[in-house]
């Protein structure tokens, strides 16, 4: 197992659009479990492929309190939303920047588990957020951007100073 190294905003290849999983072999699976672990280790509880460069439609979720329940969406689509939701939401991928995103309340989702067997779910609340918010960075998508330019440019400049002093 490994602890992956994270992207930081504004890097460009959190803008990459990840492509399907075509197969699941045992690099898949071993990248599933480092990709928890990194999550675990953060702690986070949710983070995508495209986060630690791998441009695959793989993420991996756990919102509860005990970190073991964990979910993995292979090739991840969601078939049908309902209600408005919007929760602070945060991103391993711009640390200490929390803010409000509006999104679906309730989602079902497809996707393929680690074996690569079929499923459905259907969610709501922190859960369905947080699968609508992974599933924007398989897109290239940062929550950062459902914002105005002004306050994005404020969190970049932010990203930036930060980033320059940990030099
Ligand atoms: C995505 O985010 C999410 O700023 C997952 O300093 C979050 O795990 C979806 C984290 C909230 C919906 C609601 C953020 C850790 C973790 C930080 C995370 C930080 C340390 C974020
Ligand atoms: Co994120």
């Amino acid at each position: 197992m490994a602890i992956l190294k994270i992207l930081q905003y504004p890097d460009e290849r959190l803008h990459t659009v990840a492509t399907p999983v075509s197969e699941i072999t045992d690099q898949t699976r071993t990248l599933i479990q480092d990709m928890a672990e990194t999550m675990y280790a953060a702690p986070g509880i949710g983070l995508a492929a495209t986060q630690i460069d791998v441009h695959q439609r793989i993420i991996v979720i756990d919102t509860s309190e005990t970190h073991d329940q964990l979910h993995v969406f292979i090739n991840p689509e969601i078939t049908a939303r309902h209600g408005e939701f919007e929760y602070e939401e945060g991103c391993l991928s711009v640390p200490g920047i929390y803010g409000k995103v509006k999104r679906a309340e309730s989602v079902t989702v497809s996707a393929l588990d680690k074996e690569g067997k079929p499923f459905t779910l259907d969610t709501s609340g922190l859960l369905a957020v947080c699968i609508q918010h992974e599933m924007d960075h398989l897109e290239g998508k940062v929550f950062v951007e459902y914002w105005s330019k002004f306050k994005q440019s404020r969190v970049i400049a932010k990203m930036k100073k930060r980033q320059r002093s940990a030099m």
